[in-house]
Order: structure tokens, then sequence, then C-alpha cells
């Protein structure tokens, strides 16, 4: 076979949602801040994110990970986010699958460790093999009670929430959050996102909200407090609570009052697994605590034939 390149990655799974770890294969992308190499990615070798969590090596849930080697000496490593659109600023259930993969291979041991993202830092507290806790990026919400027209449904209220990527969160929908009903889920959260482009409510800086997150009752309250679906930027729903929705939705409840400093809030997802998150402060900014598990569930190499016509991935038209 003549290739174009062979990457070699490591899969994992967090809470059911995947996490594709690049260990090597992917250009170098130079020194510099997170933020800066991911740009790198994006104008340079945007077609390799494609080829590795794109069909048909990957699929639209797939979330990847590129390891890198960190800017400051005192950090275990670096590591660049991306879907099956583009790229993501952090990542919680992506942050626990690459703290067990690091394990994984011998390059990370049990205990506390800084991660750099685009978002800015991290901490990992790896607990054993599978069990993560991740210090967030300091997480707030931006606009309360937010209206936007929904067609063919009326006013719908929400939050506008950071932490880690932009998020509208909304409680008062009318939907049953059940695996069941996953597909008008995922139209009804998708109609939401097109509202709040055409009504141009956005982030801070005028970010694009391109999360959608519904809340719920749990399905057992001795288990969890709240059960989540939440609708990703390309419109595949997150198997995981969603670390970064759970900061974002911990944000919002430390400002109603509902959850105080150093209380923890259950998240359930719409698949039943849970992310614990501490309402930690550190310097009045509150910095969510995400514990969950991941398991390795595979390692292969990938091949990019060259004279295979979809060696980039498909590209989704
Ligand atoms: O866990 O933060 C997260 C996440 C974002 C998109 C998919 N998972």
């Amino acid at each position: 076979m003549d290739c174009e390149a062979s990457i070699r990655v490591i899969d994992s799974h967090t809470g059911g949602e995947p996490t594709r770890v690049v260990v090597a294969g992917m250009p170098e992308l130079g020194n510099g801040s997170m933020a800066e190499r991911r740009e790198r990615l994006r104008s340079t070798w945007d077609h390799l994110r494609a080829a590795v969590v794109a069909e048909p090596r990957g699929s639209d849930v797939m979330v990847g990970a590129l390891l890198c080697e960190p800017e400051a000496s005192e950090s275990a490593a670096g590591v660049v986010f991306f879907n099956n659109v583009g790229y993501l600023s952090m990542c919680g259930h992506g942050a626990i699958g690459l703290a067990v993969t690091m394990h994984h291979l011998d390059r990370l041991a049990p205990g506390k460790h800084r991660l750099e993202t685009p978002a800015g830092d991290v901490m990992l507290h790896l607990h054993d093999a599978n069990r993560v806790s991740v210090s967030n990026v300091a997480s707030y919400r931006y606009r309360q009670d937010v209206a936007v027209q929904l067609p063919g449904h009326g006013e719908l209220r929400g939050d506008i929430a950071w932490g880690g990527n932009w998020f509208f969160l909304v409680s008062e929908h009318g939907q049953t959050l059940s695996m069941d009903r996953v597909e008008e889920l995922t139209q009804f959260s998708w109609a939401i996102r097109g509202a709040l482009e055409t009504a141009n409510i956005r982030g801070r800086d005028g970010a694009i909200i391109d999360h959608i997150e519904l809340f719920g009752p749990p399905s057992d309250p001795a288990l969890a407090d709240s059960r989540n679906f939440v609708l990703c930027p390309g419109r595949a729903y997150d198997r995981s609570p969603c670390g970064t929705g759970t900061s974002a939705k911990l944000a919002c409840l430390v400002a109603d009052g509902r959850v105080a400093a150093g209380d923890t809030w259950r998240q359930e997802s719409i698949t039943g697994s849970v992310f614990e998150a501490r309402a930690d402060m550190v310097d009045d900014e509150l910095r969510p605590r995400i514990s969950g598990s991941a398991f390795i569930t595979g390692e292969s190499t990938l091949y990019l034939d060259r004279v295979d016509p979809f060696r980039y991935g498909l590209v989704r038209g």
C-alpha cells in the first residue's frame, strides 16, 4: 500500500461517549499555546481531523484528542480536541478519556497533573486506571432566561453559559428525555440551535452557541439530581453527561443559589451514565470538578492509502 499517513490511535469511552486519542502519526503543530496549535491544525491539516474522526474510520459521535507536548514543563500534556465538524475548546469526557489512555500507555501515574487545552489549563486527578476528576476552566452563566422563538413551538427560554464550550440550557421544554426519543430530541435541539443563530443570540464576544442542553428529572433520584440531553456541534448527541455541559449547568445552579460552594451535583446523561460535579471556588471563580470513568476500547493504526478516494473521510455536504 502507498500510504500517505499512518496514524496511531487509542480509543476509549467515557460514560458511553467515545474519545480517540491520537498518539502518533499526525504532523507536529510546533510551539505555543494549544489555542495557537489548534489554529495551525485547522488551517493546514483539517483533512487529517476528518480522516481520524469521520466515516469510514470514525463516526459523527467520535471526539478526537491530539496529544501534544505541553508548552510548560510542569504540565503533563497538551491536547487539541476535535469532532466531525471542527474543534472544541475543551472536552470533559475527552479529558477523562485522555487521562485513562495516558495511564494505559504508562505515561501518567495516579495523582494530580496539569493538562493544557485551547480553553486554558485544567487539572486531572487520576484516581485509578479508570476513575478521573477534571478541575475544569472557570465556568459562568453569561445570560439568564433568554427568550427564543422556535418555529412550530413558540417561545422557549434558556440560559447561556460557558463551561469550556458555549451552551444554551433549557429546563422548560415539554420534552420527555428518554432513549427511545433520541431522534425527536435531536430534531428539537437542532431547531433551537438554528433559532439562536437566526436571532443572532450568541455567547461572549459574539461566539456561536454550538451546544444545546435540555434538562429533566433523573431516572432515579437516589443516583442523580437531573438528567440531560446534550446536542453537540455536528448534530450528534453526547452519550455522556458532557463535562463542559455539566460545568455550564453547575455555573447556573451556583448563580441561582441552588448549589453552594463545595456541594456536589450528580448529572445523568440520556444513556444513564453519571458525572459528579463539585462546585469548587478558586479566587471567586467557579472551577467545576467533574468526576467520571473511562474504559479503553481499542488500539489501532489508521491508514491513509493514496489511492483511497475517502482517505480524508466522508465530507458532509
Ligand atoms: O464532555 O465536555 C464534554 C463534551 C463536549 C462535547 C462532547 N463531550
